[in-house]
């Protein structure tokens, strides 16, 4: 299949800048470059789409180059952004970035990275404003839908120059690297036509640069797409762990879950078609999901962390906790290890105390009723002491009441 229909197949065309740039993808090898603004010290799901929209054009022989915006995450870009943002310190962009190309070096090895405060740091305002400011039309510029309604609430002269200084990286990288492509999610199409105007400006008006987006994900139910316990799923494992990633994956609704495999993962279309008939006639048995999960854990976190992931995630279903260690355990429960206990303690009191009953008497008909089981054995015990000793690795005791609901004990 050509990159364009399978860009297309995937659903991951939004707009393009020009007619010709179809047949320039087919059948040339291009320069492209997409950047990434270090607001954070790490990557998150919706970047995640963008490497890969760079890895497909990769894999078809166009040569990536990755913009870690030094520079412009100084000023702020506030395209599609209701409000003016924070300004970022110095160290804490740079830190940030460094953190940032380490991510994306892992996803694009072969990519060429480069840090825009390298040339941005050294443009003086004089400069800035003869030689680039006088190529911008003021009427053109407030015009676009990307700043427009913040032309009413409020937009400073700072965020509102930042289209110029994405447009002049534009105009850096085709001067000085070849590149005659730039590609971003839709929000970002004000300041790629920007860059295409500026080396228009500059090179002559038969000078080629060509603009392509890609849609931003979106949800069947029309809750906001890669937000995990309220916050952001980052790639870093520090800031969510492959278990976390892995779960949101797995928890992916059967209305979006083929669209999902599509768009992020590398299964061809015949492997798409197959997983989609087998997943219409049996949803429940979730198998794109599973697929979808294990395709990007391992892709973003590596084979052994991805497969501890399934463990884990498999254990807490199964209930057969005892099989796991400490550390994956603290993984599985991150948010609901929340009782840390000094003595050993009846079940049926800690059962008040964990919220899983409430009252002794609710406790008793539970554990009577076969309901509650500890590290993975059913108890039948109404005197049942957890102690330490008996503790996963003389630390963790995993409460299990019914099929879902859990509570742990950490032992001191
Ligand atoms: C200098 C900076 C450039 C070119 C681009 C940039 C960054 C750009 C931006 N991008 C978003 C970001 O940094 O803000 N001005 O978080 C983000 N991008 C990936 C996709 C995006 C976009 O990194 O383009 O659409 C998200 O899918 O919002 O010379």
């Amino acid at each position: 299949m050509s990159l364009v229909n399978d860009l297309k197949f995937r659903g991951l065309i939004y707009g393009m800048t020009d007619p010709d740039l179809e047949k320039a993808l087919d059948n040339e090898k291009l320069v492209f470059y997409m950047g990434v603004d270090p607001t954070a010290d790490s990557l998150h799901i919706g970047h995640l789409l963008a490497c890969l929209v760079a890895k497909r054009l990769e894999n078809y022989g166009h040569m990536p180059i990755l913009v870690i915006g030094g520079g412009t995450g100084l000023i702020g870009d506030p395209s599609f952004k209701s409000q003016e943002r924070q300004l970022l310190s110095i160290e804490t962009s740079l830190k940030n970035a460094e953190g940032i190309s380490r991510q994306v070096r892992k996803l694009l090895p072969d990519a060429k990275v480069v840090n825009n405060y390298d040339w941005l740091s050294s443009l003086n305002a004089i400069e800035f404003l003869r030689d680039i400011g006088k190529h911008f039309n003021v009427a053109y510029m407030v015009a676009k839908d990307s700043v427009k309604s913040r032309i009413e609430t409020g937009l400073s002269f700072t965020e509102f120059s930042y289209q110029i200084i994405q447009a002049w990286d534009f105009e850096h990288l085709y001067a000085n690297h070849g590149c005659t492509l730039q590609i971003g999610g839709q929000d970002q199409w004000g300041n790629i036509t920007a860059g295409m105007e500026l080396i228009r400006k500059l090179h002559g008006s038969d000078a080629k640069a060509y603009g392509f987006t890609f849609p931003l994900v979106t949800k069947a139910d029309g809750t906001k797409f890669g937000k995990s316990d309220g916050g952001n799923l980052w790639l870093d494992p520090e800031k969510s762990s492959p278990y976390e990633f892995y779960q949101f994956w797995i928890n992916t609704a059967d209305d979006d879950v083929i669209l999902r495999l599509k768009q992020f993962t590398f299964l061809d279309e015949k492997e798409i078609e197959d997983i989609s008939r087998k997943f219409i006639e049996a949803p429940h048995e979730r198998l794109a999901q599973k697929i979808l999960a294990k395709e990007l854990t391992d892709l973003v976190h590596g084979e052994a962390a991805c497969l501890e992931a399934i463990k884990i995630s498999e254990a807490l279903f199964s209930g057969e906790i005892h099989t796991l260690t400490k550390a994956e355990i603290a993984m599985g429960f991150a948010n609901l290890i929340d009782k840390c206990i000094a003595s050993d303690s009846s079940l049926v009191d800690l059962m008040i105390d964990l919220k899983l009953a409430s009252s002794k008497r609710e406790a008793r008909e539970l554990i009577q009723g076969g309901a509650v089981s500890v590290n993975g054995n059913k108890i039948s015990d109404l005197n049942f002491t957890v102690s330490k000793r008996q503790a996963i690795e003389e630390t963790y005791t995993v409460i299990k009441k019914g099929k879902k609901a859990f509570a742990i004990v950490e032992h001191q």
